[in-house]
């Protein structure tokens, strides 16, 4: 098998594992054992396994809070990932983030963030360093076509544009903000044309074609570490589901969703497979089995994971419990055996 085979073979395995632990976090949800918000990305998989796919394991990606199949696809277990979102220690981030806010600074994936647009100044910030530092690492930032309206969306294309960071900025245009079509809020005809507004240049790949992502992805990375620049990509997706698990997703028609799902981003890729010859159905039947194991393993993982202690809930906060108002007596921890277990985070 040559190397991209089995790249595109593993990379198929990798999508189909996000499909079945969001498919299983959606369950655990519905049980009432994840709290707090939830969305999945499910539809969207080809746009992440794509770009990693392309990447060098020391580049750096962070995104919005549509984040679990990120952290997979980075590399980020399946185990820590569920056991994030049960809130308990063993979460890639320590239970203290949750659903919006995974973190693994192994991979090199810096979030996770729940404010909408707020952390592409972040990958700007990332992008920066590395040029600072001389590294020919690029930085990944996944956002949606919500956050392009985002005056801090704006500053960091400027600053982007105007020291030439090696920055990629994916929008992954799933058509919808919440409810609000993108046609509602986005005086563009097409999204791509952001980028034009900084002298950065801008493509437009099809979101559910796992090889068009990373091709054009591939493409992108090798000029940037040639001569570093900014880019922009414009990924045309579709999330299957609501915009998290309590929206029924009322605002658009059942015949849209169908058009899309007829385009799954695994069932094209396995079909490409299957057609060169390189994937036999009993082998995706064995990946198939493979994920759904992984994710049945890491419930049974994130409920037999202890909660963080009580006297964790101030760490890694700018503001110890005390100086926050919270009384020292009501935990039984002053503000500094606080501060002195605080650890700087892995
Ligand atoms: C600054 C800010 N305003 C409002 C919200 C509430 N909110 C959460 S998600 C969202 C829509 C974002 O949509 P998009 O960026 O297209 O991402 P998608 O959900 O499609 O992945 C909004 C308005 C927020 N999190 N942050």
């Amino acid at each position: 098998m040559q190397p991209e085979q089995r790249d595109e073979v593993e990379m198929l395995a990798r999508m189909l594992l996000i499909r079945r632990f969001e498919e299983r976090a959606s369950q655990q949800y519905q049980a009432q054992k994840i709290g707090g918000f939830c969305h999945l990305y499910i539809g969207q998989e080809a746009v992440v396994v794509g770009a990693v796919a392309a990447t060098r394991p020391d580049d750096y990606i962070i995104t919005a809070y549509r984040d679990h199949a990120h952290a997979l696809a980075r590399g980020t277990s399946a185990n820590a990932c569920m056991a994030e979102l049960f809130g308990k220690e063993t979460g890639c981030s320590r239970g203290l983030g949750g659903s919006m806010h995974f973190f693994d600074r192994k991979n090199h994936m810096y979030g996770g963030h729940a404010i909408v647009g707020a952390h592409v100044p972040l990958a700007t910030g990332l992008a920066f360093a590395c040029k600072y530092r001389n590294e020919d690492r690029v930085t990944l930032c996944f956002f949606g076509d919500g956050a392009i309206n985002q005056g801090a969306f704006h500053e960091a294309l400027n600053v982007a544009a105007l020291y030439k960071l090696p920055i990629i900025f994916i929008c992954e245009n799933n058509l919808f903000a919440m409810g609000t079509s993108v046609k509602r809020s986005t005086s563009l005809k097409q999204i791509v044309d952001r980028a034009e507004g900084y002298d950065i240049p801008g493509e437009i790949v099809d979101g559910m074609n796992f090889r068009e992502v990373r091709d054009k992805l591939a493409e992108i990375i090798a000029s940037i570490r040639k001569e570093s620049h900014p880019a922009f990509v414009e990924a045309r997706t579709y999330r299957y589901r609501g915009h998290s698990m309590s929206d029924p997703a009322s605002y658009r028609t059942k015949e849209e969703l169908e058009k899309y799902r007829l385009d799954d981003p695994i069932t094209r890729l396995r079909a490409q497979l299957t057609r060169e010859g390189k994937l036999t159905n009993e082998q995706f039947d064995q990946f198939d089995k493979n994920a759904k194991k992984v994710a049945i393993d890491s419930v049974k993982f994130a409920e037999e994971s202890a909660y963080p202690p009580l006297e964790k809930l101030y760490d890694y906060t700018y503001v110890s419990g005390v100086e926050a108002g919270v009384s020292s007596a009501k935990n039984g921890h002053s503000a500094a055996d606080t501060a002195a277990t605080t650890e700087k985070p892995a």
